[in-house]
């Protein structure tokens, strides 16, 4: 450990609190990542964190023989939440195994392609709001309706749910008590573990009222599925699929926890990678030509593009691909060892020991990127500048086997979005508008509110 630099001002006992601040752990990892280099501690409490984010090394870290996902800091902390659900199980519990073999076929091509029409409907009721808004000369609130977006669609595929999130002037009671549930996480890893029930008193009150609801409502949608026939949604996979080899279903208690999984997991990332990109599209109006010239030429005027269409819009999932890219949506995951190792050559592993790599800066390594790595460039995921990176050097959606399930359905969901949003619309940033980054685990571009206008005829 002592090879590993930390910030120079070290106070006994509380650690390295200088330069920290409760509501942007991240933010902070980052800087001091950019002050100390690619493997870097930070302590709190006691309580000693090694940050990794040097290309290099994270391609060690993706080595699945020597390393494996640990389930630690954030993620733990939703325990409570998402128990041994996929997200948030250890790599040792049965029920991992036993889920992913069950759910995987519900990510499969031919179960996108049934998501496709319900995707389509969804965006098609953001585009209506949308228009009224744009009638309207208001400005939109970006990250409220692209979660209402992401939300209504996991809900309605994965679960034949509707959260009714447009017909609401505020966030649906899920999304107040999810964000509760996911900025509490976060809160107790920046504190020490005896101080954190004194501090966080009336937030440890009111995370329990969280968890109840998120409980009643999983428990009211499953209830009223039970004993009906779905559509072989991920729900109906969850109730009647028996694994394939062994004839083991998963139980109740463990239906409940992927549920809740899955309408957390699968909504809040793509929400904010959406999010992030119409940001930039609005700050860099070349690009966001090219993409519409694209969008134009591969959909024609067809007003419901297939599913085959989504694809093809290569040149818009470059923009998604470089948004996860500065702010890859969940910034961080942790690996440990899974037997003595030696990482990078000098640093001594015990099996267990773990390391969190810092996707944010890993994204920015000046050595993979370029010393212009903080700029905005699609072109960047061009063919021929991919092949020409080394590999594990692009890591929004994890590694290894715990890598993120839901990756195509993310990428197709907010592939058709941004497209139908380009085709409709010309997005005006607000004049005075800096990029601040809301930290709740996950990131979100705070306060982004963007005008519309009717998009001009193409040329
Ligand atoms: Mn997703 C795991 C990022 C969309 C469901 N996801 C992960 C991990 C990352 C991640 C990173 C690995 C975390 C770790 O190693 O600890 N996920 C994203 C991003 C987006 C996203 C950036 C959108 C953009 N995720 C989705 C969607 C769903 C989903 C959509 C569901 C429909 N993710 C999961 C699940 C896991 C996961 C479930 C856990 C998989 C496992 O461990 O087996």
């Amino acid at each position: 450990l002592r090879r590993i630099p930390h910030p120079p001002y070290r106070i006994p006992v509380v650690g390295d609190v200088i330069g920290s601040r409760i509501r942007s752990p991240l933010q902070d990892s980052m800087r001091f990542g950019r002050q100390l280099g690619p493997i870097f501690r930070r302590r709190a409490f006691g309580k000693e964190i090694v940050f990794v984010w040097g290309a290099e090394l994270a391609a060690e870290l993706a080595d699945e023989t020597r390393f494996a996902k640990h389930v630690g800091l954030g993620v733990a902390n939703l325990r409570p939440v998402a128990g041994d659900g996929l997200f948030t199980a250890y790599n040792h519990e049965p029920n991992w195994q036993l889920a992913h073999d069950v759910l995987a076929p519900g990510f499969s091509r031919e179960a996108m392609e049934g998501y496709h029409p319900m995707m389509l409907a969804v965006a098609e009721r953001l585009t209506d709001r949308w228009d009224r808004e744009r009638a309207a000369g208001r400005a939109v609130d970006v990250p409220a309706d692209m979660t209402k977006l992401t939300l209504e669609t996991i809900a309605r595929t994965g679960f034949g749910h509707d959260f009714g999130s447009f017909e609401r002037s505020r966030p649906h009671p899920f999304v107040t008590a999810m964000v509760g549930t996911l900025t509490y996480a976060q809160r107790l890893n920046v504190l020490p573990a005896p101080l954190a029930p004194v501090v966080l008193r009336d937030a440890t009150r009111r995370n329990a009222a969280d968890m109840a609801y998120l409980n009643r409502t999983v428990d009211a949608l499953v209830a009223a599925r039970r004993g009906t026939a779905g559509e072989g949604d991920l729900l109906d996979r969850m109730l009647d699929t028996a694994h394939p080899e062994t004839g083991e279903r998963l139980t109740p208690e463990n239906i409940r926890r992927q549920v809740i999984t899955f309408l957390v997991a699968g909504h809040e990332t793509t929400s904010g990678a959406l999010s992030f990109a119409l940001h930039y599209l609005s700050r860099h109006p070349a690009i966001a030509a090219r993409a519409r010239a694209e969008v134009d030429r591969v959909w024609g005027d067809t007003p419901r593009p297939a599913y085959d269409q989504v694809a093809k819009l290569r040149y818009v999932r470059r923009i998604l691909d470089e948004s996860l890219r500065l702010w890859p949506t969940a910034p961080a995951f942790a690996r440990e060892a899974r037997a003595d190792t030696v990482l990078g050559g000098v640093h001594p592993m015990r099996p267990g020991a773990w390391t969190l790599v810092l996707t944010a800066m890993l994204h920015r390594d000046p050595d993979v990127w370029g010393a212009d790595a903080e700029a905005f460039d699609p072109d960047r995921f061009d063919a021929p500048a991919v092949r020409s990176r080394p590999g594990h050097t692009f890591k929004p959606f994890g590694t290894g086997a715990r890598a993120c399930i839901g990756r195509q359905f993310a990428l197709h969901e907010a592939t058709l979005v941004l497209g139908l949003l380009l085709r409709r619309y010309e997005l005006r940033p607000e004049p005075d508008y800096r990029l601040r980054i809301a930290e709740r685990l996950t990131l979100m571009p705070e306060g982004l509110r963007l005008h519309l206008e009717e998009r001009a005829p193409a040329p």
